[in-house]
């Protein structure tokens, strides 16, 4: 009886994982581009990346600062102010409006001071996308510039 029991959950076992192994390696970045932020600067260094278009980038951001920040990137500058606004009422979702997620190319959770995240998305079609820190009262200064070139 134990064996058999032993047996079975090591047949499912073999089963789950090469598909989590695949879950996990799916994303190859082409490029790493890397970001940061320090002291008690409202900031992101560097503020301009520029990539080609299709590019998968790997973004990764590492919170230097003495300040919680996080990291959005946004499809529109238009949806900026609307963003900003909603992410006072997003503390549980690290200030990341999450009913807002469709204006959102990728972001970040809240980063404590010391803290790292990668961003994983492809580069979209050729354009200005602005990306930004959604904790409250760092939006206005807290923003930077993604150039998809073609
Ligand atoms: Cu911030």
């Amino acid at each position: 009886m134990m064996r058999l029991r032993t047996l079975t959950v090591g047949a499912l076992l073999t089963l789950a994982l090469p598909s989590l192994v695949t879950a996990q390696s799916s994303f190859v970045p082409d490029t790493v581009v890397t970001l940061r932020s320090i002291g008690s600067a409202l900031e992101f260094l560097p503020d301009r990346i520029a990539l080609k278009t299709g590019t998968k980038v790997r973004v990764r951001y590492t919170n230097d600062g003495t300040l919680p920040h996080n990291l959005v990137f946004v499809k529109s500058e238009d949806d900026l102010d609307a963003l900003s606004a909603a992410a006072y009422q997003a503390g549980a979702e690290g200030y990341v409006p999450m009913q807002m997620k469709d204006k959102l190319i990728a972001w970040s959770v809240l980063l404590s001071a010391g803290k790292s995240a990668d961003l994983d998305f492809v580069v979209p079609v050729p354009g200005e996308y602005p990306f930004i820190c959604l904790f409250p009262g760092h939006s206005g200064m807290m923003l930077g510039t993604l150039r998809a070139l073609r």
